[in-house]
C-alpha cells in the first residue's frame, strides 16, 4: 500500500492528497510533526534530502518527493481519471504553470508559519533554535524558521507577500477567460496544484480578492473545485482549527 508522509495542513501534502482522491487510491497516513522536526531527522533526509513534506514510500519501497512530481508520477501510473491533458504542448504548458505557483511558495509561509510553527519556534532558546537551524538543508527555509522564531514579518512584508499571491488570482483569471479549467477544458495537477494556495487566500490571506466582483471566473472555479467529491476526501479544512 502506498504510505504518505505528510500534514494535514501542509499545502503541498495537500495536492498529493488531493490527486490520491481524485484517483481513488487508498494510502497509509503518516503524519509528520514539522514543529518537532521531524522531517529534519537523518532517516526522513535519508528518503527526502530537501527536508520537506509530503514524501511518498510505493508498494515496493521505492519513495518520491516533490508534490507536482508525485501527483505526475501517480497519473502515469493510475491514469484514470487523467489529471493531464493529452496535448505535449497542454502538458508543458501544466508544468510552467506548477512551476510557476511552486516559486510563490514564500508568499504563502509568510502566513503559514505565522500560526503553529511560530508559536513552537517562539519558545525555544537560541541554543535550541541554532541547534534545530543545523539540519535545515536550504537556506531559504533556515532563514523561514528564523523569522518564524524570532522576527515575525511586518504588516508591510505581509502586504507585499499579500499582493503577489492575489496577483495569482489575477493570472488564473486571466487563464480562466481561455478555457474551463487553468489548462485545457479538463481539470487537471494544475489546477491540483494552486488549490492550497487559494484555500489559504479564500479563508484568511485575502477573502475580497475571493468575491464574484473581484475575480468572477476564480471564484466560480473555487465554487467547483470544492464541490468535488476528491475535495471532501482529501480532507482539506480550515487551516487554524486544530
Ligand atoms: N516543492 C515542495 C515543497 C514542499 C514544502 O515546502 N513542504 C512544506 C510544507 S507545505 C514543508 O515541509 N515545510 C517545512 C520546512 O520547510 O521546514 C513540494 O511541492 O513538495
Amino acid at each position: 500500500m502506498l504510505v504518505l508522509h505528510h500534514a494535514w495542513r501542509s499545502s503541498a501534502s495537500r495536492r498529493v492528497r488531493l490527486c490520491l482522491a481524485e484517483k481513488g487510491l487508498e494510502f497509509e497516513s503518516r503524519t509528520v510533526d514539522l514543529t518537532k522536526m521531524e522531517h529534519h531527522r537523518p532517516e526522513y533526509l535519508k528518503l527526502n534530502p530537501n527536508g520537506v513534506i509530503p514524501l511518498l514510500i510505493l508498494d515496493d519501497g521505492r519513495s518520491l518527493y516533490e508534490s507536482g512530481t508525485i501527483c505526475e508520477y501517480l497519473d502515469e501510473t493510475h491514469p484514470e481519471p487523467p489529471l493531464r491533458p493529452a496535448d505535449p504542448f497542454a502538458r508543458a504548458v501544466m508544468r510552467n504553470w506548477i512551476r510557476h505557483v511552486d516559486e510563490r511558495i514564500g508568499n504563502l509561509i509568510v502566513f503559514n508559519w505565522a500560526h503553529s510553527m511560530a508559536k513552537v519556534a517562539s519558545q525555544w532558546s537560541d541554543a535550541e533554535l541554532a541547534e534545530k537551524m543545523k539540519n535545515v538543508p536550504s537556506k531559504e527555509r533556515r532563514e523561514a524558521w528564523l523569522r518564524a522564531a524570532r522576527r515575525p514579518y511586518t504588516e508591510e512584508e505581509r502586504g507585499e507577500a499579500r499582493a503577489k499571491l492575489v496577483l495569482l488570482l489575477d493570472r488564473m483569471e486571466e487563464m480562466l477567460g481561455q478555457s474551463k479549467w487553468l489548462v485545457g477544458d479538463a481539470y487537471s495537477i494544475a489546477d491540483i496544484a494552486v488549490v492550497p494556495f487559494v484555500k489559504r487566500i479564500d479563508e484568511e490571506i485575502a477573502p475580497d480578492a475571493m468575491t464574484a466582483s473581484q475575480h468572477p471566473r476564480v471564484a466560480a472555479w473555487w465554487a467547483s473545485i470544492q464541490a468535488r467529491p476528491a475535495f471532501a476526501k482529501a480532507n482539506i479544512g480550515p487551516f487554524t482549527s486544530a
